[in-house]
């Protein structure tokens, strides 16, 4: 069995991570569609051996297209992902557009695949923002045996969450500063981000909490179905080019140990527990990069409450990979698993 794969975005940061994870991960792809505006078409990307050119999105683009990938920003998926569900296609999509439709499945796979088996009333399945899938990702096993009450998460989040022109922007910063030059541009963030940390990620809204914050919250509670969870986020930039990190304080209904922490985290598909501080072993940015675990460490009982019912720890991801395209293939790979992709699939 192979599959017509689309992917919306192929040019941007994402996209073109999409193409690497289908690739390396052997999605059986007999047919692949590069697509994104008309700026990039006539770029080529290669993929199985072999140079694919990128084209400018058309309705006809999804004709026949089993699986699509999208990856384009929120406007676009508005408009396309509903173009190519009526042509047949599934699509996944990894932006805010449809996340909290109530008829829209918010899938880690690891965590809520159940959700999938229904019919999809859209044709539609979210991928979670990069932030709350490796949070929800590695607090899974601990809710399932402790019941989350309340989070308290400081992100800490790489240039590359913001595409590909964030990380040029960062690296020319840097090069500018260590050239003692002081007349840089600053167009993909507010400020300088160059040897900075701007606590300032997507637009702020009227509570004083911006968007990428409120995200972790609702997407939270939507995916672990427990609307009564209490979330407050801080969402940071820094100056890190790729792997998003998260300090993480979590309280639960019952009492919890590190010890016990450890052992269900480390037997959770998809975590890698690094916590050995003896030996400064914990996990870090730059070795989450092009690897497709959360990293969990730190692991701490939370000396601030005496109950012992709850922990601090420090999660780390590679943003681009779990936190985005690893986890929308692994949703495509789940489709695939379970007969629900192709002509004859029962959707
Ligand atoms: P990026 O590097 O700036 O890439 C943007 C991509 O979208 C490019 O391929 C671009 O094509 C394409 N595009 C832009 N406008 C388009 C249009 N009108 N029609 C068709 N294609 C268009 O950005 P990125 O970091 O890959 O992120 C893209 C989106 O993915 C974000 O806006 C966000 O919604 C989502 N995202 C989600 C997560 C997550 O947390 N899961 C993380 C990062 C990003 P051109 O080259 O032709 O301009
Ligand atoms: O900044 C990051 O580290 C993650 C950014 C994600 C993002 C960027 C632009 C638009 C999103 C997202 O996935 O929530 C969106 C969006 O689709 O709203």
């Amino acid at each position: 069995m192979s599959y017509t794969v689309a992917v919306l975005g192929a040019s941007g940061a994402v996209g073109q991570e999409m193409v690497a994870t289908l690739e390396r991960r052997g999605f059986p792809a007999g047919e692949l569609r590069l697509l994104a505006s008309p700026r990039s078409a006539g770029r080529t990307l290669r993929f199985q051996g072999r140079l694919h050119t990128v084209t400018a999105v058309t309705p006809e683009s999804f004709e026949g297209v089993d699986v699509a990938l999208f990856s384009a920003g929120g406007g676009v998926s508005q408009e396309w992902a509903p173009i190519a569900a009526e042509k047949g296609a599934i699509v996944v999509d990894n932006t805010s557009a449809f996340r909290m439709a109530d008829d829209v499945p918010l899938v880690i796979p690891e965590v809520n695949a159940h959700v999938l088996e229904q019919k999809l009333a859209r044709g539609i399945i979210a991928n979670p923002n990069c932030s709350t899938i490796q949070m929800i990702h590695a607090l899974k096993p601990l809710h399932d045996a402790f019941t989350i009450k309340r989070i308290v998460v400081a992100t800490y989040q790489s240039v590359s969450g913001k595409g590909t022109r964030a990380i040029d922007e960062m690296l020319d910063q840097s090069a500018a500063v260590l050239a003692g030059e002081d007349d840089f541009e600053c167009e993909q963030f507010p400020h300088q981000i160059a040897f900075n940390v701007l606590p300032h990620i997507d637009s702020f809204t009227e509570n004083g909490y911006t968007k990428e914050e409120l995200k972790m919250v609702n997407e939270t509670r939507k995916i672990l179905e427990a609307p009564g969870i209490m979330v407050s986020a801080t969402c940071v930039r820094v100056p890190v080019t790729r792997g998003h990190s998260e300090a993480v304080n979590v309280e639960f209904e019952k009492k919890v140990t590190p010890e016990k922490a450890r052992e269900l985290l480390a037997a959770f598909p998809g975590i890698v527990v690094v916590d050995d501080v003896a030996n400064n072993h914990y996990p870090l940015p730059l070795y989450a990069e092009n690897r497709e675990p959360t990293f969990v460490g730190r692991i701490r009982q939370d000396i601030s409450n005496p109950q012992g019912t709850s922990l601090d720890m420090w999660i780390v991801s590679d943003n681009l990979w779990k936190g985005a395209a690893l986890n929308a293939v692994q949703i495509a790979e789940w489709l695939a698993s379970k007969g629900k992709l192709g002509k004859s699939a029962a959707k």
